[in-house]
């Protein structure tokens, strides 16, 4: 017994080992060694023999991460030696005069220096005792921070455990905690798709990311530490600057590798106009250089200010933001319909770049900042991203400037704009016709599951638009073969073979077409129900909002969508032109297609909602799968939902849900209900 149990401490502590191992390879080093599966089955393993030797667990075990429950609140944490802030220099004159003072007072003829990108997050102070981490505070005011020990946890560049045998007795690790600038993009897709309201930049992300109560909430976003240096350490690690980093480097920790040896005040200006040129290719958010003398023995002889080291100095890059003015305020339709506020500027020079247009995201957010025309605004540029208005300057107002609206009819094709109950976004309801969403609508129309047409992809799709041959769904059906000749590597094979797929497509049946027709709310499921309850396309598109809501599974959000599509004249010309082409459909109803649904409705009569991200679900699939069991799903928690299904990141429906004690089902979970 004690030697299995022995034997299982052996394995568990192997297993950890190597799992913190390739873990740095990735997380760190960007370089793995293993493939994910592999990485996965060893963290199973080890999450199974601490299952069943729960003695084995400890909070330094990689599978422990997120494993804690959420905290009332931050407590204060006194750091061992205090954080000091870095002084600045904002001009060339400034850095000359600081190696200037140094060399004084050091009585020295050169100095070396280590130059590093100041990165723009938050910094961390990390504490170590016997190689394990033990506690992490934000900085605070300096002295004292707020422990954020189970949240630094979970970022996966924070090695749990030192990647040394002999660590330090008590050390403190110094870092900065950002979000790289492609996860900053992924993360505000992610939100804006879930009506959240998309992070500001990635410092306010990171910073709003490691100050939260819940973990689990922290470890869903992509967090990136770089360390740049140590606090008080028991034992001297090294003589230099860039002796400590490579230690830290040893120890498993990422550091910046733009972190650079430079010779006097030459060196630290031409470091400096290096990374301005490369600034837009960084990964990251950079707001100076910072430098610091090599030598650790001349930081004790320079000493401190009260707030500065004086060893350190942070040289500012070029600003990022500008002001300017906002010439007017112009709706840009998407191509899935969505209509985006963007400002129109009076060109400025932000960071070296002209900028003559920046997103305002919805209408929500042109109220929030209230950006009207003519407005005085801040605009910030970061990296490839688009510029973006950050706010108004009131006083420079001009005198009856008028809170901006969407516009009622779509600036492209004329048809209304709606906004559907539940949605931040505006939408253009002449989704058949509007030539902004032309190669959408038909990419979905000929899709497998709508009129299956099979070889029309993306590329030639695109190229019937752009050479006009093809406006409007209806379009399709009237192609000939030497309409399709003509297009690039177009054979006379592949053109008959198409039209012969265009051909078969027409004889379809009511639910598909419905579904072709690409009615935003209207998935599949929600077409099926349309064409067994009303039967013929006729009634569907005469029914009223108060004869859709009486269906079953349709809600008026979806009704309220249904009927703006088809008092649209244009979408009405659209279909009359694809039945007069000849599309048509013997069994309206599509019973063959519903008969393999009906057999299984296991979650008819029970209410859904869904929120956070599933790993092996689209959030349309689990709909879909839902409502192919007689669920329904609908958009908020309420007393009457039966269950919240919460992917990572959920938000604020699962404290709703727990407050008023809807089940929670996770993934798995989700996965068992639907068998
Ligand atoms: C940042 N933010 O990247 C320091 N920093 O050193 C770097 N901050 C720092 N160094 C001493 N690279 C105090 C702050």
């Amino acid at each position: 017994m004690a030697d299995s149990a022995s034997h299982a401490a052996a394995r568990a502590e192997a297993l950890r080992r190597s799992i913190e191992h390739h873990n740095h390879r990735y997380y760190v080093l960007d370089d793995p060694e293993i493939a994910d599966a592999e990485y996965d089955r060893l963290m199973d393993e080890l999450a199974s023999l601490e299952a069943e030797h729960p003695e084995l667990i400890s909070v330094h075990s990689p599978t422990q991460r997120v494993g804690s429950r959420p905290l009332e609140g931050f407590e204060p944490s006194q750091h061992d030696r205090p954080m000091l802030s870095l002084a600045n220099a904002f001009s060339r004159e400034d850095v000359v005069e600081f190696d200037r003072r140094l060399r004084r007072n050091l009585a020295v003829d050169a100095l070396t220096y280590v130059g590093e990108p100041k990165l723009d997050g938050l910094s961390i102070n990390l504490r170590y005792e016997q190689g394990r981490l033990v506690e992490a505070a934000t900085r605070g005011d300096g002295e004292v921070g707020e422990q954020i020990t189970a949240n630094a946890r979970t970022i996966r560049s924070v090695p749990l455990i030192l990647l040394t045998d002999n660590p330090p007795q008590r050390v403190e690790v110094r870092g900065e905690v950002v979000i790289r600038r492609r996860d900053f993009e992924a993360l505000n897709r992610q939100r804006l798709a879930r009506d959240q309201r998309p992070f500001a930049n990635p410092r306010n992300a990171a910073a709003g990311s490691l100050r939260q109560l819940d973990p689990r909430i922290t470890a869903a976003r992509p967090l990136t530490l770089f360390v740049f240096g140590i606090g008080a350490s028991s034992e001297a690690l090294a003589e230099d600057h860039l002796g400590i980093l490579r230690v830290l480097g040893d120890w498993g920790f990422r550091v910046n590798q733009r972190v650079e040896r430079v010779e006097g005040a030459d060196g630290l200006l031409d470091y400096h106009d290096r990374l301005v040129a490369e600034r837009d290719d960084l990964d990251y958010e950079i707001d100076g250089a910072v430098y610091k003398v090599n030598d650790i023995a001349a930081w004790s002889e320079l000493g401190t200010t009260a707030r500065a080291p004086r060893w350190a100095l942070a040289h500012k890059l070029p600003a990022r933001e500008a002001t300017t003015v906002v010439e007017s305020i112009l709706p840009s339709v998407g191509r899935t319909g969505v209509i985006t506020p963007v400002a129109a500027l009076q060109d400025v020079n932000v960071g070296g770049v002209t900028v003559g247009r920046a997103t305002l995201h919805n209408l929500d957010e042109v109220h929030r900042k209230d950006v009207r025309e003519g407005d005085t605004v801040m605009v910030r540029r970061a990296g490839d991203v688009i510029p973006e208005v950050v706010s108004v300057v009131t006083s420079k107002r001009p005198p009856g400037a008028e809170a901006w609206s969407m516009p009622a009819h779509c600036p492209v094709c004329g048809s209304e704009v709606v906004r559907l109950d539940d949605e931040a976004a505006h939408r253009c309801m002449g989704g058949l016709f509007c030539p902004a969403q032309r190669v959408g609508a038909l990419m979905h129309f000929v899709s497998r599951r709508a009129m299956d047409i099979d070889g029309l992809g993306e590329k030639l799709v695109r190229q019937l638009v752009e050479t006009e041959r093809v406006r409007t769904a209806a379009d399709l059906y009237q192609l000939s073969c030497s309409d399709l000749l003509g297009l690039e590597r177009m054979g006379e094979k592949s053109a008959g073979n198409l039209l012969r797929s265009i051909e078969a497509s027409k004889q379809t049946t009511l639910a598909r077409f419905l579904f072709a027709l690409g009615i935003s709310q209207v998935g599949e499921v929600t077409a099926r129900v349309l064409a067994r309850e009303l039967g013929s396309l006729n009634a569907v598109m005469n029914a009223d909002e108060e004869a859709l809501v009486a269906l079953p599974d349709i809600g008026p959000v979806v009704a309220q969508s249904i009927t703006r599509f088809f008092e649209q004249t244009t979408n009405r010309q659209v279909i009359e032109g694809l039945l007069s082409a000849g599309v048509t459909w013997d069994d309206p109803t599509g019973r063959q297609e519903n008969a393999t649904d009906d057999a299984g409705r296991t979650l008819e009569g029970l209410t859904f909602v869904l929120t956070g991200t599933l790993e092996n679900l689209t959030r349309d699939e689990a709909r879909a799968a839902i409502e192919a069991r007689g669920g329904k799903v609908t958009g908020s928690v309420s007393g009457r939902t039966n269950y919240l299904v919460a992917g990572s990141d959920p938000g604020s429906k699962r404290d709703k849900a727990e407050t008023l004690g809807v089940p929670v089902l996770d993934e798995d979970g989700f996965q068992a209900m639907l068998g």
